[in-house]
């Protein structure tokens, strides 16, 4: 099972809608960043970055849980796990993030 720590930021919503997507069950964790839920110990123990989104797969690669933050991250985890959106060829996967990147972080169009 899949654990997503999150609030109704962009950043927390594209990790939720890579989940929904990808069609992975998970749980959905809410964190009110203004009563600063984000920066509790067990919070800051999955991410010292005391940012949200976080997802912990406790089901990994190989079996073993997996910790990871950065919405984009979460992107690519999921579309990694499922087989979905992601493009598997030596020409096609770098263009898909080429594309993917000046989506997220291009100036504005
Ligand atoms: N580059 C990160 C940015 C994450 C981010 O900015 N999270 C914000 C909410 S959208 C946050 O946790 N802010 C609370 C804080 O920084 O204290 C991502 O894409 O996930």
């Amino acid at each position: 099972m899949i654990d997503l720590y999150a609030a109704g930021t962009s950043n927390g919503m594209r990790a939720r809608i890579a989940l929904e997507e990808c069609g992975l069950a998970y749980n959905f964790h809410p964190i009110n960043l203004d009563q600063g839920e984000n920066l509790t110990p067990q919070f800051l123990a999955m991410n010292p970055v005391g940012q949200i989104p976080v997802m912990v797969d406790h089901e990994g690669p190989g079996g073993k849980p997996v910790t990871i933050s950065q919405s984009s991250a979460i992107l690519l985890y999921c579309a990694e796990k499922s087989g979905k959106h992601l493009p598997k060829g030596a020409a096609a996967r770098p263009a898909f993030l080429q594309a993917r990147r000046k989506l997220l972080t291009g100036p504005p169009l």
